[in-house]
């Protein structure tokens, strides 16, 4: 095994390698039905599978792709419960993963090639991880865990993880995958805005993947080839392992209720060839692409000579979307969630007051934090369990990357683990013990690792012997498999007060591992200061001269004017700032609060939310913190804010009407600009449920009671998951006094017809929010007035129009709740 993973990872470095192409849309011609499982075809159809793979082993592939994509136990769960096989190890999983395996094997023997390797393919699950979804990181790992457990029984030569649209979920693919020992690939598919579902660009992708260890990063379907151009340029830019590009032949569009694809196997060659010559070595196709089209480009690109691979410099972190990269300006760490010294953060701790501690956060990434530090260690309480949430929760609400800052081993190995992104841990040192506990976990999860110039011996007094630390560092890290450019120095401040010569020592310090390491370097900077009176005056000047001797990064207060001044100034003044730019609108805001004269201090409680442009279309400024807490996702203060507003007596509607909706909207328009993404969009639903979810009680309590004048089936369209307006619907039509019987969401014209049958049903009510889903909304209402005549069906939706209304047949259409419960009142009035 040992000599075909080297000889895998040696072609992968010499020259061009190619994968098969598309497999489900081959299947699909061969006659794979809507809804079928293609994995099941492994064992039904195995002359198909292993005729598909003979083809492309013919058109050159070298790499095959077990026909294993679709395939784990989440998908074989209801089958396998049905024939009463609940132990993993024994379920149908088995089955389709070894069949699978047997055909491209028997492929292989056919071919009488000796050259050819076998990806175990793995694809996404269905399912959004939390806080997004309903599956848990750890769930998500533990399916792909065994999926990479049987496939590697089957004898997998390395494995594919492909069209991961959400980098958290690919960390969990991935991480289950190295736990084999066996080379793996990484592919996402992005979208036309160069983008994943969840946000992260391919710069972000490279980070997190190169720092999980992978061999090969890519991308692969959604796209034609030429679409994914600037996509390929950057992968090449930032990866240092080999790139990898499996387009689709082209964007798939319906003729004759058939797919079809329109990059001919001569296009996609001349395209292919632009993507080599780029610098991707290892090369396939997705959707759409047939062996005609693997055997075109295989034989161009053979012509052609590989660009070179080469170690590519840049110091990354990342949140779930985007990186910050280090070695430019420097970059501001936000050090206000400690728990070091601050009386009212440790309470916070103490009582478990999460809205405290994030609201600390997000008011650090306002005042221009660009990562935060997280440190919750407090010898009472539990710091892993502590960490892990205030992570979690950091990451619903914030696309900041984060600082994981602990010296507890089971804490920072459990937050890096569930991290979405490559973090920044803080910290390691340079004594022995410390350097063999942080490495092996930055190794497994990647990271970049802020290194304290400390040892056995203490803090050296000089600047030489902190580089000297240094260097024992990086020396370590090598051994460990770490490159020098995932470490920043901190050559540590001392307080002035204690040793006069503290900052000049640390300040050559920085000099020398600029000069002389080519390093990076970090400082705590605040502490420069300590014991002495109106400390920003002496830290920011501190913090310009570090600046000047090459300081990259700085964990500091952003809420500091003197901090900010001086960082701003510095940018601005060292060509950091192009135009200015980031100074004049730091002006800006110093202006107004000059004239405030109150800055603000994070996590000082609620402070008066400021009018910004997003919030422009908001009438009720009374209404801004309820808009402010849904727009950004913080579920409890929604949920707090509507309590307060409903017992001072603001009214239920004026709560929807004039937050709940308008803050929506403009997520929803966010989402549309791609200045905002699912998962911001799924927080602030969150939270508007979690705010309408007190409205109702309240509402309920207020319902009519006596006799219900009427029966209603509600329902969101198959097909659509939006149900907040319809639920709000719901909760109108029940305190007018209606009795509601709800179907839910994505519910199917069958159910709907099903249930007005049973029940004599006079009224329905349909919503739909997407213009996908009008289609369904009209077969509901074609089936309902065939099955069910006489049945009176109203509509809405934010898509929905009266002259929509009327195309597909409806008797109503109502712009909000309130005209649902209008229309109500004229049907059964009669
Ligand atoms: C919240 C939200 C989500 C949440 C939904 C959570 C939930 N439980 O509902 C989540 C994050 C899950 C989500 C997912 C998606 N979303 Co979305 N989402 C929204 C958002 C921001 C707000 C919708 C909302 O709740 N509005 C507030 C409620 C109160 O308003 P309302 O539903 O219109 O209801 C009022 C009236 O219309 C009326 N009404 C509603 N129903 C009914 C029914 C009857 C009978 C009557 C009489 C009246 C009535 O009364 C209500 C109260 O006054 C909208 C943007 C927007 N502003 O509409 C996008 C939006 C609808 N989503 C969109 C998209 C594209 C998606 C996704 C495909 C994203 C993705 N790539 O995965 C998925 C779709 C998944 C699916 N298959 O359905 C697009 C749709 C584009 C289009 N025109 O087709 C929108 C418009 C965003 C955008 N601008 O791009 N989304």
């Amino acid at each position: 095994m040992k000599e075909k993973i080297d000889k895998l990872n040696a072609k992968l470095k010499s020259g061009f390698t190619f994968f098969e192409g598309g497999c489900g849309t081959i299947l699909q011609a061969a006659g794979l039905a809507p809804g079928e499982l293609p994995e099941e075809w492994n064992i039904s159809h195995p002359e198909v599978i292993q005729k598909m793979h003979s083809d492309y082993i013919k058109a050159g592939a070298d790499i095959l792709k077990s026909n294993t994509f679709g395939a784990n136990y989440l998908k074989f769960l209801k089958e396998d419960e049905a024939e009463g096989r609940k132990v993993i190890g024994t379920h149908r999983l088995n089955e389709v993963i070894n069949a699978a395996f047997d055909n491209a094997r028997a492929a292989i023997k056919n071919s009488g090639r000796d050259d050819v390797f076998l990806s175990l393919d793995i694809g996404p699950l269905g399912h959004l991880l939390k806080p997004l979804g309903d599956l848990s990181f750890d769930e998500a790992y533990d399916v792909y865990k065994e999926t990479v457990r049987v496939g590697c029984e089957a004898g997998a030569d390395l494995i594919l993880v492909e069209t991961m649209t959400d980098i958290y979920e690919a960390k969990a693919a991935v991480l289950a995958a190295k736990e084999s020992g066996l080379p793996v690939i990484l592919t996402t598919a992005f979208d036309e805005t160069h983008k994943l579902l969840t946000g992260a660009d391919p710069k972000t992708v490279v980070a997190v993947a190169e720092g999980l260890g992978v061999d090969a990063i890519g991308v692969n379907c959604s796209l034609g080839p030429d679409m994914m151009m600037e996509i390929v340029d950057e992968l090449v830019k930032y990866a240092s392992v080999p790139v990898v590009v499996s387009p689709n032949a082209g964007l798939p569009r319906t003729e004759n209720g058939k797919t079809v694809f329109d990059v001919t196997p001569d296009d996609f060659t001349e395209s292919m060839i632009k993507i080599a010559e780029k610098g991707a070595r290892v090369l396939g196709g997705c959707c759409g692409t047939t062996p005609g089209h693997i055997g075109a480009m295989v034989k161009a690109v053979r012509k052609l000579t590989p660009v070179p691979l080469s170690e590519k410099e840049y110091s990354l972190i990342t949140s779930y979307s985007h990186s910050v990269e280090f070695g430019n300006a420097p970059v501001l760490i936000g050090e206000r969630i400690n728990a070091t010294g601050k009386k009212r953060f440790k309470e916070a701790l103490r009582a478990h007051d999460m809205d405290h501690i994030i609201q600390v956060g997000l008011d650090e990434q306002e005042k221009g934090a660009m990562v935060l530090d997280v440190n919750v260690g407090l010898p009472e309480i539990d710091e892993p369990a502590m960490m892990v949430e205030t992570v979690m929760e950091l990451q619903a609400v914030t696309d900041l990357p984060l600082q994981i800052d602990t010296t507890d081993a089971v804490a920072m190995e459990q937050a890096l683990r569930i991290y979405n992104g490559k973090a920044m841990i803080n910290s390691v040192n340079g004594k022995e013990e410390i350097m063999n506990m942080v490495f092996p976990l930055a190794k497994k999860y990647g990271g970049f690792i802020v290194a304290l110039t400390i040892d056995e011996e203490g803090i050296p007094k000089d600047a030489r012997g902190r580089v000297r630390i240094a260097e024992k560092i990086y020396k370590k890290a090598a051994e460990y498999g770490i490159k020098k450019k995932d470490i920043i120095i901190d050559p540590l401040a001392m307080s002035i007060s204690a040793e006069p010569d503290s900052a000049k020592v640390t300040l050559d310090a920085l000099r020398l591992i600029r000069d002389e390491l080519h390093g990076l370097t970090s400082l705590g900077v605040s502490n420069i200061s300590f014991g002495l009176p109106e400390r920003d005056l002496v830290n920011s000047v501190f913090f310009t001269q570090a600046m000047h001797s090459g300081l990259k990064a700085a964990i500091m207060n952003p809420a500091s004017i003197e901090m900010m001044k001086a960082y701003y100034g510095f940018c601005a003044l060292n060509m950091y700032d192009a135009n200015c730019t980031d100074y004049i609108a730091f002006a800006g805001r110093y202006r107004e609060e000059m004239a405030a004269m109150q800055p603000a201090e994070p996590g000082k409680g609620a402070q008066p939310v400021k009018k910004t442009d997003l919030y422009s279309d908001i009438k009720d400024e009374a209404r801004l913190p309820l808009v402010e807490a849904i727009v950004k996702g913080i579920k409890d203060r929604a949920a707090a804010i509507t309590k307060q507003s409903l017992d001072e007596g603001v009214e239920s509607m004026e709560l929807i009407d004039g937050a709940l909706i308008p803050a929506l909207d403009i997520v929803g328009k966010g989402f549309e600009k791609r200045t905002m993404f699912l998962p911001q969009l799924l927080m602030s639903a969150e939270a508007a449920s979690s705010s309408f979810a007190v409205i109702r009680e309240v509402m309920r309590e207020k319902g009519a009671g006596g006799e219900p004048k009427g029966r209603i089936v509600l329902a969101t369209v198959k097909g659509d998951i939006h149900d907040i307006g319809k639920n709000i619907v719901k909760v109108l039509l029940e305190n007018y006094g209606y009795d509601v019987i709800d179907l839910g969401k994505d519910v199917p014209p069958e159910e709907v017809v099903k249930t007005v049958k049973e029940q004599g049903i006079k009224l329905v009510g349909l919503s739909a929010l997407m213009t996908t889903t009008v289609p369904s909304m009209e077969e509901t209402i074609k089936q309902l007035r065939r099955e069910c005549p006489g049945t009176l069906v109203t509509v809405g939706g934010a898509v929905m129009t009266p002259e929509y209304a009327k195309m597909i047949d409806a008797d109503n259409y109502s712009r909000d709740a309130m005209g649902a419960v209008r229309y109500a009142e004229t049907v059964f009035s009669n």
